[in-house]
C-alpha cells in the first residue's frame, strides 16, 4: 500500500500551515502512515493530468492504490476510516467526532474563510471598511459558540479525533485577524493541537517544502 498526496511546490504562505495539505499530512502523521508527495506548481494543477484527479483543479489529492480522492473532507475521513487512531471505537462516540469534523468545515469554516477574503484578497476594495466589521462579527459569533461548548476541556468530545483534527485546522486560519485571541480557551485549544507531535512534523515537512531553494 502506498500513499501520495498532492501539494503546492511554494505555497503562498511560505510553508506556515495554512495550506490544506497540512491537515492531509497531519493526519497521515497521527495515524502513522508513511506518504510521498507529488508537488505541483499552480499551472500544473490546472493541466488535465490534475484535473483528472481533482476537477477543481485544486490540492491537496489523495491516492492509494488506485483509490483517488479530493476535498480535504473526504480525505481526512478516509484515513481516519482507515487506519486507527483518529475515530473512537465505540459507534455513538465515532458519529460524534464525525459531526464536529462536519461542523468544522461547515459552520465553523464559512465565516473564517468570509473574513480571510475580507481582509486579504479584498482588503483594498472602496467597501472593505463597512464590511470588515461585519464578517468579524460573524466570525465571534461561531467561536463564542464553540468556545462555551469546549469550556475548559481539552478536546471536543472527550479523546482527541479527526474531529479536532478538522476544528483546529480551520481555527489556525482566524489566528491572523486576533479574533482567535479574543477566546482564550480556544487559542489554547490550537496551541494543544499544534503541540501533537504529528502535527510538528506534518508542519516541518510542508515547511521544509518551502524553504528549500528552487531546484537547479
Ligand atoms: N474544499 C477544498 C478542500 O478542502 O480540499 C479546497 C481546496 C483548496 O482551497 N485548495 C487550495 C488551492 O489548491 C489550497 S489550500 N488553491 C489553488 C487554486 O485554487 O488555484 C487554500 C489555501 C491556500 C493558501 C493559503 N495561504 O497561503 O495562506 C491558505 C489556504
Amino acid at each position: 500500500m502506498s500513499i501520495t498526496i498532492t501539494a503546492f511546490e511554494r505555497s503562498p504562505d511560505g510553508g506556515k500551515g495554512l495550506a490544506r495539505d497540512t491537515r492531509v499530512r497531519w493526519a497521515l502523521e497521527e495515524a502513522g502512515q508513511p506518504y510521498a508527495v507529488r508537488l505541483l506548481s499552480f499551472g500544473a494543477m490546472k493541466e488535465a493530468a490534475h484535473l483528472a484527479l481533482n476537477p477543481f483543479g485544486q490540492i491537496p489529492t489523495y491516492e492509494e492504490d488506485g483509490l483517488a480522492l479530493f476535498e480535504t473532507g473526504a480525505i481526512v475521513f478516509h484515513i481516519a476510516q482507515r487506519f486507527a487512531g483518529l475515530l473512537p471505537v465505540d459507534a455513538h462516540a465515532r458519529a460524534r467526532a464525525i459531526t464536529w469534523m462536519f461542523a468544522a468545515l461547515n459552520t465553523v469554516e464559512p465565516p473564517i474563510l468570509d473574513l480571510f477574503t475580507a481582509r486579504i484578497l479584498e482588503g483594498d476594495k472602496p467597501w472593505a471598511a463597512e464590511r470588515l466589521p461585519l464578517v468579524g462579527d460573524r466570525v465571534r459569533s461561531r467561536l463564542r459558540q464553540l468556545s462555551a461548548r469546549l469550556g475548559d476541556a481539552d478536546w471536543l468530545d472527550g479523546a482527541f479525533s479527526a474531529g479536532d483534527l478538522m476544528m483546529v485546522s480551520v481555527l489556525l486560519r482566524a489566528r491572523s485577524s486576533g479574533i482567535l485571541a479574543e477566546f482564550p480557551n480556544l487559542a489554547a485549544y490550537v496551541a494543544r493541537g499544534e503541540a501533537r507531535p504529528a502535527y510538528r512534523r506534518a508542519f516541518a515537512a510542508q515547511l521544509a517544502v518551502n524553504t528549500a531553494p528552487p531546484p537547479g
